[in-house]
């Protein structure tokens, strides 16, 4: 038996993540943990899988004061402006009177997301204030009793998949505005009356969504760590299996329902609940294994911790297009999405550095995208001047964030598992311009890696750029016939 596990990892090169994953689990029963082990292959998930890039939206009331109050600065994250002491909470509940964004248009949102190359976007239908970017029937608290009255979820919606875009919904658990909602698990029989008509509630606005619009194929939960959400594990589970079977290909991630033993994001046997890890926002994973071949995505923010609309980004480091583009990058190479925040003002502009940060995005994304799309993790080992990103078995995109100061991008060969093989490049060229690159042969390290080095001048300064190589297993004793292009 011992035999036949060490074997078993022994062949664990390819096989590393079912076997990591199977290996993992200590059998603890459970009624409502995975249920499901290793990644979903369906069509639906195959395509979430492929997206690389994405948009989420933060639009709500909290855009209107945009961080301030009586002219006194909240520094937190603007959406949690509620929560703060300075601004008295029924002064925050009468925002929406005056929520009438004139310059909102959705088409010009989506045709921006798609020029920057989104292929999802992610809108909060509902934040934890609890106002309701759609007119649910289930409450007031909505945007059809704001002067503005539309529906925004619809407009959205229907322009963002005009453009192709696939759209997902934000929901929050937390919702500050519905008498039921409660953080700590409800003790007195009136707190658990309070808290069966919030989870009512929290159904009902769920199923509406759903209805509402039919071309919603994810959800996006959020605000689910209080305890007494926690403590309703089997209910929530079941809601979960009410809204797959609504929605066939629904994409749920890992932050709706905790496990029997309120374990969340991975429950008690260390298995992924739901479709996808939701534990990356604002971080990400540094390397493939501590992924544990799951699904995931990264939800970022431009600022440091701002989502919904702040007016003063001076308080705060901004990142730079070429750092996005880097995280993007690197989370494709890790077989993730990246998922990049924009917060509109009380008006429904898109603030300049929002507008400027998606055009770079983009017109970086015209070039490159290729590296993106489609585009998942290469075996192939990490080196000091950016990431490998692979598509099939033998295209690889070198994207280039760090210029070698000799010009030369090296690239170590990985060997082949049969040793009577070897690993060549059949061709070599810049995505940018489509010019042939030169590789020459580098030599072996000492550790008797084969390596190459590709000579590259730097295409444009400031710039990240992508060599393509096409790669094939040969023969070792063929080698020769292959290699004519190799100096
Ligand atoms: C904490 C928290 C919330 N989760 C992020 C995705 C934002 O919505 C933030 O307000």
């Amino acid at each position: 038996m011992k035999k036949i596990i060490s074997i078993l990892l022994l062949c664990g090169l390819f096989a590393g993540t079912l076997a990591a994953q199977n290996t993992r689990r200590t059998s603890v029963p459970l009624q409502h943990g995975a249920h499901r082990l290793g990644p979903r292959t369906d069509a639906y998930m195959q395509k979430w899988r492929e997206h690389g890039l994405g948009q989420f939206i933060h639009w709500g009331v909290y855009a209107i004061p945009g961080g301030h109050w009586n002219g006194e600065t909240y520094r937190g994250a603007a959406e949690w402006i509620r929560s703060w002491n300075k601004m008295p909470k029924a002064d925050y509940d009468q925002l929406y009177k005056q929520f009438n964004p004139k310059n909102f248009n959705a088409k010009q949102w989506a045709r921006q997301a798609k020029e920057m190359g989104a292929k999802y976007m992610i809108i909060t239908t509902k934040h934890h204030d609890g106002f309701c970017l759609w007119p649910s029937k289930y409450t007031d608290y909505t945007i059809a009793n704001t002067p503005y009255k539309k529906d925004i979820i619809k407009e959205l919606v229907e322009a963002y998949n005009a453009e192709g875009i696939d759209v997902t919904l934000y929901f929050s658990i937390i919702d500050w505005n519905h008498k039921g909602y409660r953080s700590a698990a409800p003790k007195t029989e009136a707190d658990k009356a309070a808290y069966e008509e919030f989870k009512q509630f929290t159904r009902n606005q769920l199923m509406e969504l759903l209805t509402n619009y039919p071309t919603v194929n994810g959800l996006w939960f959020d605000g689910s760590w209080d305890r007494a959400w926690i403590e309703q594990a089997p209910w929530v589970d079941e809601l979960e299996g009410e809204l797959r079977a609504f929605r066939p290909g629904l994409i749920i991630g890992s932050r709706f329902r905790a496990d029997d033993h309120g374990k969340r994001h991975y429950d008690s046997n260390g298995d992924l609940i739901g479709d996808y890890d939701q534990t990356w926002e604002r971080n990400m994973p540094e390397t493939l294994k501590e992924l544990n071949g799951v699904d995931w995505d990264c939800v970022m923010t431009i600022p440091e911790n701002q989502w919904g609309y702040h007016s003063d980004w001076s308080l705060t480091y901004v990142k730079q297009p070429y750092e996005l583009i880097e995280m993007l990058v690197k989370a494709v190479s890790l077989n993730g999405n990246l998922v990049l925040n924009f917060g509109p003002d009380g008006n429904g502009n898109i603030r300049p550095e929002e507008a400027h940060i998606a055009k770079e995005i983009g017109t970086w994304m015209q070039v490159n995208s290729e590296a993106v799309y489609g585009c998942k993790n290469s075996p192939w080992e990490k080196q000091g001047w950016g990431y490998y990103t692979q598509k099939g078995d033998n295209r690889l995109y070198l994207t280039v964030f760090n210029q070698p100061l000799n010009n030369k991008v090296r690239v170590k060969v990985p060997k082949c598992a049969d040793d009577k093989k070897i690993v060549i490049v059949e061709k070599a060229w810049f995505l940018a311009d489509k010019k042939a690159a030169v590789v020459k042969n580098g030599g072996r390290d000492k550790y008797g890696n084969v390596y190459y080095d590709i000579d590259s001048p730097v295409f444009k300064t400031g710039s990240p750029y992508v060599i393509v190589l096409e790669v094939r297993e040969v023969d070792k004793d063929k080698k020769d016939e292959y290699q004519q292009a190799i100096m």
